[in-house]
């Protein structure tokens, strides 16, 4: 076998530590996580892992073998295939049927068992195992870990009088790390300020100005938004949710000053008219400096999409500065948007959106290749070279019955680095829609200086 550190880069290769900001299950914020799990899906390595792990225990001793669920339980059978040493299997809860058993697997009353465990922190779920275990008639003298976070777990059970071998602990691993430059001298003070109890001070990153920003983007229409945005002072866009082109009009040219997009639904209009709503609705964007974004939400194939874009009664490729898209389709049924800056739709605000974590991932992977898409709809941070705009914004913050989410402008700046706010009837459904449009740029604006 190689060497324990040779032996541990391979492990680590499977992504089994990942540094960072993580909030445990605790509720504290730890500068590591832990998974040993991947280490079940290589073959070798886990087949390697059992004669380590059995390498630092006097065998004779134990007459079964019993992992801690999950995690441990490829682990523990491994073990058991090596050494022959028969492994029983422990359940989490006791089934409820039948014989109602706790341990699975051949065994008698006072049998020795080896407890084998992935990770110990606190010591807390072991102590909880061996007293099952024990409870069944097993004897319990030594536990095998694999990772020791070093977070007092060994001493509270070795205080109970059971010997815990340890393969890792992290704070070998961290100078292993450290000496192949895969960790800063920062990061390692950080976890050795975890590791010592204190509680860790994470440095609060910074909102980017829009002129920083304005230099890492490149599509045209992501530069004029940031420099609308410098030269009014402003981060809002108005979202536009009207029935007729007589009431959007007159809302374009009251709010136009204070706003740098007017996001349109253009389909709820009652009266759409190419000649007399979007002539002077382009005129007042001229007249105010703004931008249009139409909010189609485009989500079909790439023929369809193309033909919604530039055709039908509505023609949204003549008039739309920004379009919004769903990347539902995937990558390629973006690229007929030629002209525009796509908006892609990441996460939405609604409640119970289909958008978790796991869509996001995979959205961001088609947006970050996609040369059209200009900016994000989220309600998460994003990487600082795309814009970020965030709906579901609201001064009060209630929501509505038919599933709206609301944040305050302050909110969603400070936490998730909103670039641009989307209000829609925060301002159009106001008795002043022009003092309350001035309202939530003040806001946006402040919180933005504020989070720089
Ligand atoms: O996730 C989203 C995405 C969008 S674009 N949640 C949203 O609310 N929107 C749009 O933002 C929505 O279609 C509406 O036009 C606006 C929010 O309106 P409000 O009245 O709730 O502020």
């Amino acid at each position: 076998m190689e060497s324990k550190r040779e032996f541990f880069l391979e492990c680590y290769k499977l992504g089994i530590i990942k540094f960072g900001r993580f909030t445990l299950k605790s509720g504290i914020e730890s500068p590591f996580y832990v998974d040993l799990r991947p280490l079940a899906s290589e073959p070798k390595i886990l087949k390697n892992l059992a004669n380590y792990l059995l390498d630092m225990l006097p065998l004779d001793n134990f007459d079964v073998i019993c992992g801690v669920p999950y995690a441990a339980l490829p682990m523990a059978t491994a073990m058991s295939l090596e050494s022959y040493i028969p492994l029983i299997i422990k359940r989490k809860e006791a089934k409820t049927y039948g014989t109602k058993k706790l341990l699975e697997g051949i065994y008698k009353k006072g049998d020795n068992c080896l407890l084998v465990e992935d990770v110990i922190t606190s010591g807390k779920s072991l102590v909880e195992t061996i007293e099952e275990v024990e409870n069944e008639g097993l004897k319990v003298a030594d536990i095998v870990v694999v990772l020791d976070r070093e977070q007092g777990g060994k001493e509270k059970l070795e205080a109970k009088g059971y010997k815990v071998h340890t393969l890792f602990t992290i704070s070998e691993v961290v100078k292993i790390l450290k000496e192949i430059e895969c960790l800063t001298d920062e990061e390692v003070a950080r976890i050795n300020d975890f590791l010592n109890g204190n509680q860790v001070q994470f440095q609060e990153k910074k909102k980017i100005s829009y002129e920083n920003k304005l230099e890492k983007v490149e599509h045209p229409m992501a530069k004029r938004l940031l420099e609308i945005a410098i030269e009014k002072n402003s981060n809002l866009i108005a979202s536009a949710d009207i029935l007729s082109t007589r009431e959007l009009l007159d809302f374009a040219d009251m709010v136009g000053p204070h706003i740098v997009a007017l996001k349109t639904h253009i389909d709820i209009l009652t009266d759409f008219d190419a000649d007399s709503t979007i002539l002077p609705l382009k005129d007042l964007a001229q007249k105010h400096n703004f931008l249009i974004m139409e909010d189609r939400k485009f989500a079909d194939i790439g023929n369809t999409q193309e033909l919604q874009f530039s055709y039908g009664m509505y023609k949204i490729s003549n008039w739309a500065d920004l379009v919004t898209a769903q990347v539902i389709g995937g990558s390629a049924s973006l690229d007929g948007f030629h002209n525009v800056g796509v908006v892609a739709i990441l996460g939405m605000s609604s409640k119970g959106t289909l958008t978790d974590a796991h869509y996001r991932e995979e959205a961001m992977k088609i947006i970050e290749n996609q040369s059209n898409v200009m900016a994000c709809v989220a309600q998460n941070e994003i990487p600082d070279d795309l814009i970020l705009m965030t709906p579901g914004v609201n001064l009060s913050d209630a929501g509505d019955s038919k599933g709206q989410q609301y944040n305050t402008p302050e909110k969603v700046i400070n936490n998730y680095h909103t670039d641009f706010i989307i209000v829609g009837r925060g301002i159009y459904k106001a008795e002043n829609p022009e003092q309350e449009a001035v309202k939530y740029k003040m806001a946006g604006w402040e919180a933005y200086k504020k989070a720089l």
